[in-house]
């Protein structure tokens, strides 16, 4: 049989199949190759014995939380309450590009701007649509319900932007707490949540505020400059030109002359900066 690993609590693998869910055990290693297998990878087990028998060729995989097989992330995104940051924003985007995950821009709190802050912030959210990502409303749930059937999605983004609350429209049996994780923080508790995958309809979703600590230490400059897409939209005249000290760059000019955010360029010159260090 075929399932995935939604849950593990010591060696108790939680399988899901055909929405069924199977206490495996997994013998060591599987077999000769050296995997340990992790929630969100998909299994075939032996359902009389409950035992893992094989870990399938995985996607993607994430270390903190550690997590395999997300297809798409849905960054919730506060547009005021807090403040929309797109220093967040473009740290998000470039870790779900350097982990080959969907990427679908969630917008929280439309309903707290002015008009006037409409019209400056939505200038701002046009830049990334052009650029191929998919901007949504919180409001529309339905449709946000379609983008999950059939896919392991993650939820992330800032405390108090409102996922909790999203996740509890999409369904309500989760009942989640909602305007609760400062008051958390603010007593200084850490609680370590088990990684779990939830099931709604034929999807599967991570809830997660632990994308915080992004670390793009492991990754090199070349994947961290194509992960500001936009980027290879330019040809410079240096063979793998870094946008940066070079003499003649295009994205330099791009940025210059306001074809590319400048903001995203920034944001891209801080990322290499901490991953020199
Ligand atoms: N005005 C407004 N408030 C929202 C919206 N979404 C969430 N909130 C509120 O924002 C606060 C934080 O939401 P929560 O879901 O706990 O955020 P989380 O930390 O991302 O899980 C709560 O008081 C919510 O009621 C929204 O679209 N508009
Ligand atoms: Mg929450
Ligand atoms: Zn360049």
């Amino acid at each position: 049989m075929k399932g995935q690993i939604v849950k593990i609590i010591r060696n108790i693998h939680v399988v899901e199949c055909n929405h069924k869910k199977y206490n495996c055990t997994c013998r060591g290693k599987i077999r000769n190759k050296n995997i340990t297998p992790l929630v969100g990878d998909y299994v075939t087990f032996d359902k009389d014995n409950l035992v893992i028998e094989e870990v399938l060729k995985r996607k993607n995989f994430f270390n903190r939380p550690l997590v395999a097989n997300i297809d798409q992330a849905i960054l919730v995104t506060s547009l005021k309450e807090p403040n929309l940051s797109l220093d967040l924003l473009d740290k998000l985007i470039s870790w779900m590009e350097l982990h080959h995950t969907k990427i679908i821009i969630c917008l929280t709190k439309e309903d707290l701007l002015t008009k006037e802050e409409k019209e400056e912030i939505f200038k701002k959210i046009k830049y990334y649509q052009n650029l191929g990502y998919m901007v949504i409303s919180n409001t529309k749930i339905k449709d946000i319900k379609k983008l999950l059937e059939h896919k392991t999605t993650v939820f992330t983004g800032q405390t108090g932007a409102g996922k909790s609350t999203l996740l509890n429209k999409l369904n309500p049996n989760w009942n989640l707490k909602t305007g609760e994780v400062s008051k958390a923080l603010g007593r200084g508790r850490h609680t370590t949540r088990v990684v779990e995958l939830f099931t709604i309809g034929s999807g599967k979703v991570l809830d997660t505020p632990g994308f915080s600590a992004l670390d793009f230490k492991n990754f090199p400059a070349l994947e961290l400059r194509d992960s500001f897409i936009e980027f290879k939209n330019y040809q410079c005249p240096f063979k793998d030109c870094m946008h940066l000290n070079e003499k003649q760059c295009n994205v330099k000019q791009a940025v210059e002359q306001g074809n590319i955010l400048q903001s995203r360029y920034r944001h891209y010159q801080k990322l290499i900066n901490t991953n020199r260090r």
